[in-house]
């Protein structure tokens, strides 16, 4: 079955075809680099079925996008919806990890909780639309490290680690990321629903 990836984000892309190796080899994922819509949701749900609805109807196949973002606790829940433009207009991925660093310097908060949430949109040609949500609980770094991944990842630290050895996303492989994060998570709960296509 072929199923158009609704994404302009190149990590995104390889990110999913990791994610859908492991678990449905037999899908095959198209990219898309049709017209990019504007997201004008408040919500992750609302902004994911804009970009899969555009796809969809752009190229009449089935069509999944992602939004995602990482959610603070103590900034209640920001950058949220407003990750990739944390810090402005222009998506600058090491300027709204900084902005983000700099926010929580003069908080006090010893946990410094946050998670990322990917929301994945399912769009079928019939019109039925399908939207589910990963979550990848952490704690925030005070410093970045590490060179992989993308995005916020050189700062989040995801738990479950064992104590004095842990790492941030940005310093796991591409397998151990793939095989835990919200993305993955997300794409876990949608496995049954396309089935339904
Ligand atoms: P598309 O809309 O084209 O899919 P995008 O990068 O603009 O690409 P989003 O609007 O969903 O996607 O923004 C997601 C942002 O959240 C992304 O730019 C990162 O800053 C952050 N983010 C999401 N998932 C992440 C991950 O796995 N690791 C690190 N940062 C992530």
């Amino acid at each position: 079955m072929q199923v158009v990836l609704a994404t302009h984000n190149p990590h995104k892309v390889a990110e999913f075809g990791q994610i859908v190796a492991l678990t449905r080899p037999d899908l095959e994922v198209i990219g898309y680099d049709g017209p990019e819509p504007v997201e004008d949701g408040v919500t992750f749900a609302e902004n994911a079925l804009i970009k899969a609805r555009a796809a969809a109807a752009h190229t009449g196949l089935p069509a999944m996008a992602d939004d995602s973002g990482i959610c603070v606790d103590v900034l209640g829940g920001s950058p949220g919806v407003f990750s990739a433009y944390w810090a402005g207009q222009k998506k600058d991925a090491a300027a709204n990890l900084e902005l983000l660093l700099d926010q929580l310097r003069d908080i006090a908060d010893p946990h410094r909780s946050a998670h990322f949430t990917s929301t994945i949109a399912l769009f079928a040609p019939d019109g039925v639309e399908h939207v589910v949500e990963g979550i990848w609980p952490g704690r925030l770094a005070h410093a970045p490290a590490g060179e992989n991944g993308f995005g916020y990842d050189p700062i989040f630290i995801p738990d479950g680690q064992q104590a004095g050895a842990e790492r941030t996303a940005a310093e796991l492989s591409g397998e151990e990321k793939q095989s835990q994060s919200h993305r993955a998570r997300a794409f876990e709960a949608l496995v049954p629903l396309l089935k339904t296509l």
